[in-house]
């Protein structure tokens, strides 16, 4: 069988959601997992965005990870272009402190879905852990580093609290 090399390609509606979304990245990079980083805006850059989603499957792009705060239709719109699974991340915004972000990635109408995480910067960390389970499915490097990581936080976590 031909050996399939997985990527996960992280979008952000804008710069100023990459002081969360850069955490996405750190992670990928511990776990070892290819990924690419771009500002894709589904309201500023809506054709941007068409590319980017119609392209991601040739492109041979594993999972998206599409992180958005305010009015947030970004990964339903790039989940409703292409059959790549989006995790979405809701950015925490200034005046909703992310509520906004989370209902509207989450509560999508039946029959395209968008798995959702947390608000913010722990969100943004299991979306990419998430992301490297589901490929750790199909690539036995990615599976090994990621149960590698998980025993090691098992292992840090203390019996006593003092
Ligand atoms: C969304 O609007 C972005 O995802 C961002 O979280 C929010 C605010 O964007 P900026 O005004 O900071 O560029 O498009």
């Amino acid at each position: 069988m031909k050996k399939i090399s997985h990527k996960v390609s992280i979008v952000m509606g804008s710069k100023s959601d990459y002081s969360t979304m850069k955490l996405c990245e750190k992670v990928l990079r511990i776990l070892k997992v290819n990924f690419e980083t771009n500002i894709v805006s589904a309201h500023r850059t809506p054709e941007r965005m068409f590319k980017f989603a119609k392209s991601a499957e040739n492109r041979n792009i594993s999972v998206i990870i599409a992180g958005a705060g305010g009015s947030a239709h970004l990964p339903g719109m790039i989940a409703s272009l292409t059959r790549i699974p989006v995790i979405g991340v809701p950015i925490e915004s200034k005046k909703l402190k992310g509520l906004d972000s989370l209902l509207s990635i989450a509560q999508m109408p039946k029959g395209i879905p968008v798995g959702t995480v947390a608000i913010g910067k722990d969100g943004a960390i299991n979306a990419s852990l998430f992301a490297a389970s589901i490929i750790s499915n199909f690539d036995n490097k990615i599976r090994n580093n990621l149960n590698k990581w998980r025993s090691k936080q098992s292992k840090s976590v203390k019996k006593k609290p003092k």
